[in-house]
Formats: C-alpha cells, sequence, structure tokens
C-alpha cells in the first residue's frame, strides 16, 4: 500500500501527479488556508506533508498526528517548522535549498533598482496624469554603480547578489552569524566582512538575506535605522520579522533612511496599512522566487524529499537541529 500524503496547498498540478505514483495524495488544489485544527484534520493518517511557509508544523500539530514522518517543506526557509518537535516526535523535515539561489538574487537586484531609481513611484506619477514636463530634480533617486553594497545574511543567496554587483562596480561589505571563507568572499565580488554596526553606518543599499528566527527577529530596529545613512535604501527579501515594520514606518515617514524594497512582511499576508501611505516604499507581495522554473523546481525538489524520505533513504535536503 502507498503512503497517504497531503499536499497542504496548490503546487504545479504536473507536481502533484508525480506524487501520485508514489503516495495516496490528498491535494489542497483549490488552495484552502487551513486553520491549524482543519491542518491537524487533514494529516489525520498521513504520512508526509508537502508544506508551504503557510503551515505552521509545531509541537501542538505534531502530538495530533503521531503516523506523520515527513515534512517536506517548498521554500529554503523553515522558520514555520519547530525542528525540535519535529525530532521529539521523530518527524525529519526537509527545504529547497540551492534551487531558487539565483532567481532570488535577480529579484533583489531588481527589488533594490526600483527603490533606488523610485520606479513604481514614479509610475504611479506618470498613471495619475501628472507628467506634463521634465524637471531636472523630479525622482532624484541615490545611484547604485560606485556606491556601497551592505549584505546581511551571506549564505548562497547573499552571494549570488554580491556577485551580480561586479557589473555595477559597487563595493561588497557583509554581516553574517560567521565569516565565509576567503574564497568564497573573492567569488563574492571580494566581500569585506564587517560588523552589523559598521555596515549600516558605511553601505549605501542594505540587503536583508538572512533566516528568521527568534535570534534574528527585529536585526533592524530603531537603533539600526539610526545608524543608517539618509540616502541609503533598504531591501528586505528575507522574513518580515527581521524588520521591525513601525521603526522603519517611522523611519521612512522622517526621512531618515531614502526609502525601502520589501518584499517581506511581518504578519504577511497581512501587512501594516502604513506603508501604503508611504512614497518611498515598493512593495511586492513575497515573490523573490517567483520565476515559471524556479517554483516548479523548488516543488520538485519537496517533493523528492519526500518520495526519499518515505521510501527509507535519507531526504537530499535533510535538515538537523
Ligand atoms: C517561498 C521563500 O516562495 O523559499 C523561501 O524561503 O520565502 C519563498 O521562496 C515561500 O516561502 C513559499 O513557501
Amino acid at each position: 500500500m502507498k503512503p497517504a500524503i497531503l499536499v497542504a496547498r496548490a503546487i504545479f498540478p504536473e507536481v502533484v501527479s508525480r506524487l501520485h505514483q508514489h503516495f495516496e495524495v490528498e491535494s489542497n488544489q483549490d488552495d484552502v488556508i487551513f486553520t491549524p485544527a482543519e491542518l491537524a484534520q487533514r494529516l489525520a493518517g498521513k504520512a508526509g506533508i508537502l508544506a508551504t511557509g503557510s503551515a505552521r508544523i509545531d509541537a501542538a500539530l505534531l502530538q495530533q498526528v503521531p503516523e506523520l514522518k515527513m515534512v517536506a517543506n517548498m521554500a529554503v526557509g523553515y522558520d514555520n517548522i519547530d525542528l525540535s518537535a519535529c525530532s521529539a516526535h521523530g518527524v525529519m523535515a526537509s527545504n529547497t535549498p540551492d534551487v531558487l539561489n539565483e532567481t532570488t538574487a535577480d529579484f533583489g537586484w531588481a527589488l533594490m533598482m526600483a527603490t533606488a531609481r523610485r520606479i513604481t513611484e514614479s509610475e504611479h506619477w506618470l498613471r495619475a496624469g501628472k507628467w506634463n514636463k521634465w524637471r531636472y530634480d523630479y525622482f532624484l533617486g541615490p545611484d547604485l554603480h560606485g556606491s556601497t553594497l551592505g549584505i546581511i545574511g551571506m549564505g548562497r543567496i547573499g552571494q549570488a547578489i554580491a556577485r551580480r554587483s561586479t557589473g555595477f562596480n559597487m563595493r561588497v561589505i557583509y554581516h553574517n552569524r560567521s565569516r565565509i571563507t576567503p574564497e568564497l568572499e573573492a567569488q563574492a565580488n571580494n566581500a569585506s566582512y564587517v560588523s552589523k554596526e559598521e555596515l549600516l553606518r558605511q553601505a549605501d543599499h542594505v540587503m536583508l538575506v538572512l533566516p528568521y528566527s527568534p535570534a534574528s527577529r527585529h536585526t533592524i530596529a530603531t537603533a539600526e535605522l539610526a545608524l543608517m545613512k539618509p540616502t541609503a535604501t533598504l531591501t528586505n527579501l528575507a522574513r518580515g520579522g527581521i524588520v521591525d515594520d513601525v521603526a522603519l514606518i517611522a523611519a521612512l515617514r522622517e526621512k531618515r533612511i531614502a526609502a525601502a524594497g520589501l518584499d517581506v512582511f511581518e504578519n504577511e499576508p497581512k501587512f501594516h496599512p502604513d506603508f501604503l501611505t508611504l512614497d518611498n516604499v515598493v512593495l511586492t507581495p513575497h515573490i523573490a522566487s517567483a520565476s515559471e522554473k524556479t517554483r516548479l523546481a523548488m516543488a520538485n525538489c519537496a517533493a523528492d524529499n519526500l518520495i526519499a524520505g518515505l521510501s527509507g533513504q535519507v531526504p537530499p535536503n535533510l535538515l538537523k537541529l
């Protein structure tokens, strides 16, 4: 008999078909967002779940679903999964690293450039019919080329972002839990390791690509924003809680920093309504990995992990405590 699994959110139909070859699949192609109680109900008797960041996999859930053996997250970030609880319940967990590095790095650049060069703000102005002449000081913004890029979180995505900066003749500084190897620094446009404070003081453009954990919550709050240059931009591709949104809104409103590009928010898909009152933000709905090819690769990677884990092999992207 095939093991039973739940595909907790809508994913590419071809990946669901692939899963049908290995499992009894209950899929949620209607993309209903389950409450924790509904998720527990759906998972009854299931050996595996293909999940996304919207499914909280914690002790309260795992206690109710003793047959569960494996959680395959379709994301590189796994802050939705309590790994200690998984380990305590003998449940394996996996993520989808690497397949999204380049696509996410591309998007980081798009968001940083749109933010610095005020692309959405100026387009809204144009669409509102306000363009009746050229002026020397319309929509001035900071340059990207020749500036200093500060990356907080120098993992694989951070390094892919840094590599792209060579064509812009930028200096790269970074902060990370630990220094990366000199070889990796050289490949990342000769990135230099600095303290977080030094990075915030020196960078013209700050990019956040670090994983969310209780320790990284509010990595950027009032004190950190105060260290940034008034001409600097902040781009967040990582997770909402890494930035204190209330502090950021105040800094943007008072022009203590120039602008912010945000793909992620505290409590998304809800976000602080005051962001909508600001001109100096570019807001996108968590789409950094959203290329056709990459999202399909992420779904297949999650499926590969589930297939391996539930057939007695070690999942290729098994997460360790
Ligand atoms: C996902 C992401 O789209 O991989 C991640 O960690 O944030 C995104 O690429 C999203 O989390 C889907 O679960």
